[in-house]
C-alpha cells in the first residue's frame, strides 16, 4: 500500500516535471537586462539610427532576417554563423544567399559589447533591430521581451523555409507548424510591403504567359526590367515588392495582391485562396488594423523556439560561436 502510494506520487512528480518542461511558456521579459545592461535597448536603437541614416534599405533586410532566423531552430541567431571548413551553417543554404544585413548586426553588436561585454545575446539584438526597423519604416511601436540565448548549432540542411513558388497550402502548413494561424500568416506576408526581391524569385511567372495571375501591364514592365534569362544573383536586377511605398510599412501590398500586382506567387495566391482571401480583403481595407497586427505578429515571430536560462550561450561576435 505505502509502496504503491509512493510510486503514485513519484509518477505525479515525473509527469509534472515533464509537463513543465514541455509546455512552451515563454518567460522572456522586457526588463531582462534592467540590472545587467539597462541601456541595451537604447544602445541598439541609437546604433540602428546611425545605420538607417547610411542605408535605408537595411531596415527591410533586417525584418526579413528575423523571419529567417526564427523559422529555423527558433530565434537563436543561428542564421548569423559564418561557415568554416569544418562546420557548415544556415548561411550556406539557398534562401540565405539573398539575405542582407549581417555586417549591420556585427556593427550594432560591437556597440552593445562595448557598453556591456558578454551580456546581450545576438538573438535579442536582432529582435530589437527588427523592431526598430519596423518603427523606422512607420510601423507601430511594440515591446520586445528579452532573454533569448544564442544557439550552438547552425546547419544548412535544416533550412526548410518555404520557397517563393511554394503552394500556399504548404506555406500555411509551415507557418501553422510554428504556431501561426492563417490570419497571422497573411499579416506576416504583409512584410512584403517593404523592400525588394531579385527577379529570380518571380521570373518564371513572366515566362508563363498563360498563367493569368499577373496583371498584364506589370508582366510587361517586369519583363523589360528583368529579362527572360536567369542570371547570377549578383547580376540579377531587383524590384521593389511594393513599388508605390517601398520604405513604408502600410497595407498597400494587400491592394496589390487583390489587383494581381504582387511579384511573389505566394502573395498573389493569398488573394484568391479560400482560407486567406478574406484576410487579404480585410487588411486591404483596414490600414490601421494592419499596422497594429503587423507589430503584434512580429513580436510573436520573435518568440518562436527561443532558448532561455542556461541554454546556449551569449555570443561575443554574432557570426561565430564563442569557442
Ligand atoms: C512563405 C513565406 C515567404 C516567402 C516565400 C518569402 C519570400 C521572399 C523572397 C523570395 C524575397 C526576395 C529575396 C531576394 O530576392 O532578395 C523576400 C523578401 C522579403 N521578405 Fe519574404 N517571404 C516570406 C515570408 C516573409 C515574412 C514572414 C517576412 C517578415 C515579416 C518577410 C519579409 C520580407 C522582406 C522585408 C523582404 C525584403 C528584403 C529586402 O529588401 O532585402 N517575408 N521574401
Ligand atoms: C486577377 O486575375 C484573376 C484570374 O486569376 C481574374 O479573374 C481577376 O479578374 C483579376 N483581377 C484583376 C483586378 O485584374
Ligand atoms: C550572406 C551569406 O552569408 N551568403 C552566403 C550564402 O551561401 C553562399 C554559398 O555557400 C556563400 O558564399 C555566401 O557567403
Amino acid at each position: 500500500m505505502r509502496v504503491s502510494m509512493y510510486y503514485h506520487l513519484l509518477l505525479q512528480f515525473v509527469v509534472a516535471i515533464a509537463i513543465s518542461r514541455s509546455s512552451c511558456v515563454v518567460a522572456l521579459d522586457v526588463g531582462y537586462y534592467a540590472s545587467t545592461c539597462p541601456g541595451a535597448e537604447a544602445t541598439v536603437r541609437q546604433a540602428m539610427e546611425q545605420q538607417f541614416y547610411n542605408d535605408n534599405t537595411i531596415a527591410p533586410a533586417l525584418i526579413r532576417m528575423l523571419f529567417h532566423d526564427c523559422f529555423v531552430r527558433g530565434c537563436d541567431a543561428s542564421v548569423m554563423i559564418i561557415p568554416t571548413a569544418a562546420r557548415s551553417s544556415e548561411r550556406v543554404a539557398i534562401p540565405n544567399q539573398t539575405l542582407r544585413g549581417f555586417n549591420i548586426i556585427d556593427r550594432v553588436k560591437k556597440v552593445v559589447e562595448a557598453a556591456c561585454p558578454g551580456v546581450v545575446s545576438c538573438a535579442d539584438t536582432l529582435a530589437l533591430m527588427a523592431r526598430d526597423s519596423v518603427v523606422h519604416l512607420g510601423g507601430a511601436e511594440y515591446d520586445v521581451p528579452l532573454g533569448r540565448r544564442d544557439g550552438l548549432q547552425s546547419n544548412a540542411w535544416e533550412v526548410n523555409l518555404p520557397a517563393p513558388f511554394a503552394p500556399l497550402d504548404d506555406v500555411l502548413a509551415a507557418f501553422a507548424s510554428k504556431g501561426f494561424s492563417a490570419e497571422e500568416t497573411v499579416v506576416l506576408l504583409g512584410g512584403h510591403t517593404v523592400g525588394a526581391t531579385h527577379c529570380a524569385a518571380f521570373r518564371y511567372r513572366l515566362r508563363n504567359a498563360d498563367d493569368g495571375t499577373m496583371d498584364e501591364n506589370l508582366r510587361r514592365d517586369m519583363t523589360a526590367a528583368c529579362g527572360m534569362s536567369d542570371m547570377a544573383p549578383e547580376d540579377d536586377p531587383t524590384e521593389f515588392l511594393d513599388p508605390g511605398t517601398p520604405f513604408v510599412v502600410d497595407n498597400a501590398c494587400f491592394g496589390q495582391m487583390m489587383g494581381n500586382r504582387s511579384l511573389l506567387q505566394v502573395d498573389q495566391e493569398a488573394a484568391t485562396h479560400a482560407i486567406t482571401a478574406g484576410h487579404v480583403a480585410y487588411y486591404a481595407a483596414s490600414p490601421d488594423a494592419f499596422l497594429l497586427r503587423f507589430s503584434e505578429v512580429m513580436a510573436k515571430l520573435a518568440t518562436v523556439g527561443v532558448l532561455e536560462g542556461d541554454a546556449g550561450e551569449v555570443r561575443k561576435v554574432c557570426s561565430a560561436y564563442n569557442k
